[in-house]
């Protein structure tokens, strides 16, 4: 039987940096509100939060290598929403800014979540910032917070050094 290894989530004594971008703000503002409402409800102090503003999607890969190379926070949540428009800019914005995420992600110490939507039309932004299809800042934290415990297992892990492996996982 495998042994199964999941992170909790559990935001006691985390300190979250968030980047997140000015444009399409009538939607980030919405994506921020739903980051900040999960992190509180999981323990999070309100305090311990950092928010970072950049001026557009593209502009997010570069602040969150920065915060993470910090060593000053347990994550960096990035949150952006690029709209299709009639050029190839959103192409471009859109690909790289994801491309940009990745590479922090792989990069960095800590989890570095994509919460940056892409969206063909103002509607499809909406719905993905708190109306029908919930809201992806909410699931970005989530997922930061998961991750951080996921991280700090395999920490553990590593840290066990000869000793027996698992350490803290369920049999299944
Ligand atoms: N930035 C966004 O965050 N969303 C967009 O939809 C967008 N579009 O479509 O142009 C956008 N462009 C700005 C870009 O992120 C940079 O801020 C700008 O190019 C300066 O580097």
């Amino acid at each position: 039987m495998a042994w199964i290894h999941e992170g909790q989530l559990d935001g006691d004594g985390i300190k979250p940096a968030i980047v997140v971008s000015r444009f399409n703000n009538f939607i980030t503002k919405k994506l921020l509100d739903g980051a900040l409402d999960c992190l509180e409800r999981h323990g999070v102090e309100t305090d311990d939060i950092n928010v970072f503003w950049v001026p557009g999607a593209w502009e997010i890969p570069p602040v969150s290598v920065r915060l993470a190379d910090t060593g000053n926070f347990d994550c960096v949540i990035c949150l952006g929403a690029v709209i299709r428009g009639e050029t190839p800019h959103f192409e471009y914005v859109s690909s790289e800014s994801a491309k940009g995420v990745a590479q922090s992600a792989m990069l960095s110490d800590v989890p570095v979540i994509y919460g940056i939507i892409t969206a063909d039309t103002v509607e499809q932004a909406v719905d993905r910032a708190g109306t029908k299809s919930g809201n992806k800042g909410f699931d970005a934290a989530m997922t930061a917070l998961e991750m951080i415990g996921l991280y700090d297992l395999i920490s553990d892990i590593e840290e066990s050094g000869d000793e027996e492996l698992p350490l803290d996982g369920e049999q299944d």
